[in-house]
């Protein structure tokens, strides 16, 4: 008996001894240890395109880790989406939609080992999955202690978690809350409190900040994370039809994102009126190139309102566009693919006008900087019809 106990003990010691110096130090251990899974989920009022800028966070964390030969049996779970607040259409409430209904997840897989979470559920006894603990992270009260950020963490309490993406057959050991301010890599010190684990999860995966926002490595996590081609297509054929454009950089349209709802509700002090709009659209162009005369429009915005858009431009001269999905598409391509082919007609655009602060906006000027615009063509924004504009920050591209 004790003989058994000892061996077992020893075992234990000898693994976990052996998956540290793994972690730490080797490049070749990896084909040697179990992989292991990192999982994470975001704070659920966070919308599509905050939850693209947090995946780049975690990919780049696991990047980073692999390029130095740490860590290489790690592999980063895409949180499947569900449920997403502005998410009206029926397709996208009632199931968790993979990746790859959005992404090419293989062009994501050439940049970070990302797997789909239901590729795990292929491997799991009966499909059901048990992690080994979800660290529930939290913001400390007071950032700026003594007016400076320093990075840190401490286990805390008063969190729980329900989530995990909307499945009934995920669960978890233990949770663990932890506060915690810094860079995502520092979460490595998180999970090597438990060096056993092989199912770890981080909630509230918005509260890390990037480790190496806009440099090289940012934009080659960036470039890898293509559309679905199904969504590129259809894009690129309602440009070719409507716009008359047949290649990837336009000459001939000027696009909008117009966000509205709750930013034209409580964010009022950075958002024209619609005739506000219509007017500085008017005046863009004449700027730019007078010869333009398409107007393509991305909106949230009440089928009202933008109609009411469209009649102050075509009073101005233009003929304005939209993309209007029948129901079969919403169907297809969901909420998620709706925004992503609205996102794709303005990165084509021969000037884009963009929204301040929404994170709509930024991911469509990436795409521009990917596409290769000229860098004043892209970081423009609408203003409001008085007071400040403040100039948009310009996050040109890094090869
Ligand atoms: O993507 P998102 O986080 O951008 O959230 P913000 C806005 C959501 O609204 C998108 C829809 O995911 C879409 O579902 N949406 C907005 C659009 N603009 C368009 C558009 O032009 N076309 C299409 N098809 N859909 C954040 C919010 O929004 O702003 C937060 O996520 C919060 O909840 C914050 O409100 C202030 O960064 O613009």
């Amino acid at each position: 008996m004790y003989l058994i106990t000892f061996l077992v003990a020893l075992f234990y010691v000898a693994t976990s001894v052996q998956e540290e110096y793994c972690q730490l130090k080797t490049d070749s251990c990896s084909q040697d240890v179990t992989e292991k899974y990192l999982f994470y989920d975001v704070n659920p009022p966070e919308g599509f395109n905050l939850r693209r800028d947090v995946y780049m966070r975690f990919a780049i964390m696991l990047a980073e880790a692999q390029g130095t030969g740490k860590r290489l049996n790690w592999r980063l779970v895409l949180p499947p989406w569900y449920n997403l607040y502005h998410w009206k259409a029926s397709s996208s409430k009632s199931l968790p939609i993979p990746w790859s209904a959005f992404f090419e997840v293989e062009s994501l897989q050439s940049y970070a080992p990302v797997v789909e979470l239901y590729s795990i559920f292929e491997k799991t006894k009966d499909k059901e999955l048990i992690l080994d603990r979800v660290y529930v992270l939290q913001n400390y009260a007071d950032a700026f202690k003594d007016g400076v950020f320093t990075e840190k963490w401490e286990v805390s309490d008063g969190c729980k978690y329900t989530g995990y993406w909307g499945y009934t057959n995920v669960t978890s050991n233990e949770v663990v809350c932890i506060n915690f301010q810094g860079k995502v890599s520092k979460l490595w010190e998180i999970i090597s409190l438990h060096p056993q684990d092989k199912n770890v999860m981080f909630a509230h995966g918005e509260i890390p900040l990037h480790d190496s926002y806009g440099t090289k490595n940012y934009w080659d996590c960036r470039r890898s994370m293509r559309f679905n081609e199904n969504l590129i297509s259809r894009a690129e054929k309602f440009i070719s039809k409507h716009l008359d454009c047949h290649t990837k950089l336009c000459n001939n349209y000027i696009s909008i994102h117009w966000r509205r709802q709750d930013f034209a509700q409580y964010r009022k002090k950075d958002v024209p009126s619609i005739k506000g709009t219509a007017r500085q659209i008017n005046k863009a162009v004449k700027k730019f190139n007078s010869y333009i005369d398409k107007v393509f429009i991305a909106t949230d915005a009440a089928i009202t309102s933008l109609r009411n858009l469209e009649l102050e431009l075509t009073q101005l001269g233009y003929s304005v566009h939209y993309f209007i999905p029948t129901k079969t598409e919403i169907e297809k391509y969901k909420d998620g693919g709706i925004a992503i082919i609205d996102q794709i007609i303005c990165s084509h655009a021969a000037y884009f006008i963009g929204t301040h602060e929404s994170t709509f906006t930024f991911r469509i000027q990436e795409e521009r900087e990917i596409l290769g615009h000229d860098s004043s063509t892209t970081f423009n924004r609408l203003c409001p019809d008085s007071g400040p504009c403040e100039k948009p920050s310009k996050w040109t591209i890094v090869h």
